[in-house]
């Protein structure tokens, strides 16, 4: 008797241990096995990388360097040996595609994914053990972990047009969303305070649309006070950029603001905008911020600027907004007007319905697909593999589903990352005041109104970052973006049954935010202290 009790006690108290020995990974893995005993790290450690992920060598080497203080030597080949960390694919493994297993044993760590973003997920989790606040340096607590998304879409957006982040800056962003295993950037790179992306055919788009201030065509907005303001990035730099996200698992999805919140585009080609009777105002104040839909140049135009927006981005989808079109506009245009009497319209969203069809058209011309905001399901149907974001609510999603639509779940006000964090921070409020709590507690899938054919079409979520309010140092981007992205990243890739305010909480605030430090983040700590 005595003797069992003092085997329970020993047994319990070699959980203890383990259990002690938080591993506090973000987001939360599926399955999570400890067991007692570490690796223990060489002081250079050697890292055999799968041909097949080779190209991301340099990246996994410095990250190990930077978020976990290992120092290695990479060498690249196909099988797991001694004392080594392995980092091999395995297409034939059973786990859904992105999946990985990890195991760490007193023979090393070997890391296998389902496919190069499944490896890449499983040395995030690597690093994020490595850095938890109670592993010691130097070792590597023998665990088995095996781990896979929820959602096969887990997206953040920039809007680098009404203020302008420079390369470095985005590269910066594309590394701490790779650390949350988030796999989309979608990069908002037009809107009317500024064009960003360098269009050759259209040189002007950058030469003028990308300035404003003193001389320039654009007036000056959203705290760029009275001198001159912008920039742009070179097709040149984008391909570098896409390259490096690649690298890190992260595909980009550019953003074409039409045929709305496009001043920058008719300041620098006022012909491709409405010649109207009467000026009118878009939700944000803006005139002449729309495309003439009736005239028929304009479509060869938007040929050669999706053409060559394919040619910097492989990505599969390419999004053409279609948010807020200030439509009032081509009431008092005659082209447009002749346009909506030939086809028999009789509102303007029938006219916005035809523009995207169009649109679509040229999309698929380069062998992309459509996606837009929620608006674009007014006024007729358009293609049925056209991806909508739903910002606007969680009913635009469930509605965009029930059409048979792909669906992003975005909505403003749980995911919009520009909204304050409390009554008293700076930011916009129209949608909600959002703290990390409440932008946690977002559930992507509505069961009780969807059926589960419908349920599959929503392929994820996303967040937003709109940079109206950002004309502040750098760090304010990070400041709106942390820790809420890292609650996002939980949303779209752990399960439901699994999400849990406090337990998220604890692996934030004992390792978590440490981690987002070491990444020079400068995030919004609890309490916050505004900047
Ligand atoms: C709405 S969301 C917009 C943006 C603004 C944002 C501010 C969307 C598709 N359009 O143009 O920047 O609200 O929260």
């Amino acid at each position: 008797m005595k003797k069992s009790i003092l085997l329970i006690a020993i047994f319990l108290s070699s959980l203890s241990t383990i259990q002690a020995q938080k591993l506090d990974i973000i987001p939360k893995p599926v399955k999570v096995e400890q067991k007692e005993g570490a690796f223990i790290i060489p002081s250079t450690v050697q890292i055999i990388v799968d041909k097949k992920i080779q190209k991301s060598s340099d990246y996994i080497k410095a990250s190990l360097l930077k978020n976990a203080g290992i120092n290695s030597t990479v060498t690249a080949g196909d099988t797991h040996k001694k004392n080594t960390i392995s980092f091999l694919v395995d297409e034939k493994m059973s786990l859904p595609n992105e999946g990985y297993k990890l195991s760490v044993t007193k023979k090393g760590v070997l890391v296998k994914g389902k496919s190069v973003s499944g490896v890449l997920n499983g040395f995030q989790t690597l690093v994020q053990i490595c850095s938890a606040k109670d592993v010691k340096k130097g070792t590597i607590p023998f665990v088995k972990i095996e781990d896979y998304p929820r959602f096969e879409w887990r997206g953040m957006m920039l809007d680098v047009s009404r203020q302008f982040f420079d390369k470095q800056t985005v590269e910066n962003y594309i590394d701490w969303l790779a650390a949350h295993k988030m796999n989309v950037f979608h990069w908002h790179l037009t809107d009317d305070n500024g064009w960003r992306a360098e269009i050759k055919s259209m040189p002007d788009l950058t030469k003028k649309g990308a300035w404003r201030g003193p001389g320039e065509v654009l007036l000056p907005s959203y705290g760029s006070g009275n001198k001159r303001y912008g920039g742009f990035y070179t097709q040149e730099e984008i391909k570098e950029v896409v390259a490096y996200a690649q690298d890190r698992g992260i595909s980009i999805m550019p953003e074409i603001e039409i045929p709305g919140h496009s001043r920058a585009v008719t300041a620098a080609y006022p012909e491709i905008g409405c010649v109207t009777t009467q000026e009118t105002k878009s939700v944000q104040g803006e005139v002449k911020n729309v495309w003439c839909v009736g005239r028929e140049e304009n479509y060869q135009i938007l040929d050669s600027i999706i053409r060559e927006f394919s040619e910097m981005f492989p990505f599969e989808y390419i999004h053409v907004a279609g948010d807020e079109v200030n439509r009032a506009n081509w009431e008092h245009c005659p082209k447009c007007k002749a346009l909506m009497e030939k086809e028999g319209y009789t509102d303007t969203f029938q006219l916005q319905n035809y523009f995207f069809k169009r649109v679509e058209k040229i999309v698929e011309k380069y062998h992309r697909k459509t996606a837009g905001w929620n608006e674009i399901l007014k006024g007729g149907e358009v293609n049925p593999n056209t991806l909508i974001f739903a910002w606007q609510g969680i009913n635009y999603g469930i509605e965009s589903a029930k059409k048979g639509h792909s669906t992003i779940m975005i909505p403003g006000q749980y995911l919009y990352f520009d909204m304050a964090q409390s009554e008293n921070e700076r930011g916009h409020r129209w949608a909600a005041i959002t703290d990390t709590k409440r932008a946690y507690s977002f559930e992507p899938i509505p069961t009780d109104d969807l059926t589960s054919d419908e349920q599959k079409l929503i392929k994820g979520v996303q967040g937003a970052l709109w940079s109206e309010y950002l004309d502040r140092p750098t760090r304010f981007v990070e400041y709106q973006s942390y820790p809420r992205i890292s609650a996002l990243s939980e949303i779209g890739w752990s399960k439901k049954e699994d999400k849990n305010w406090d337990d998220f909480y604890g692996r934030l605030t004992h390792s978590h935010l440490q981690r987002l430090a070491n990444l020079g983040i400068a995030f919004r700590d609890f309490p916050p202290t505004a900047i």
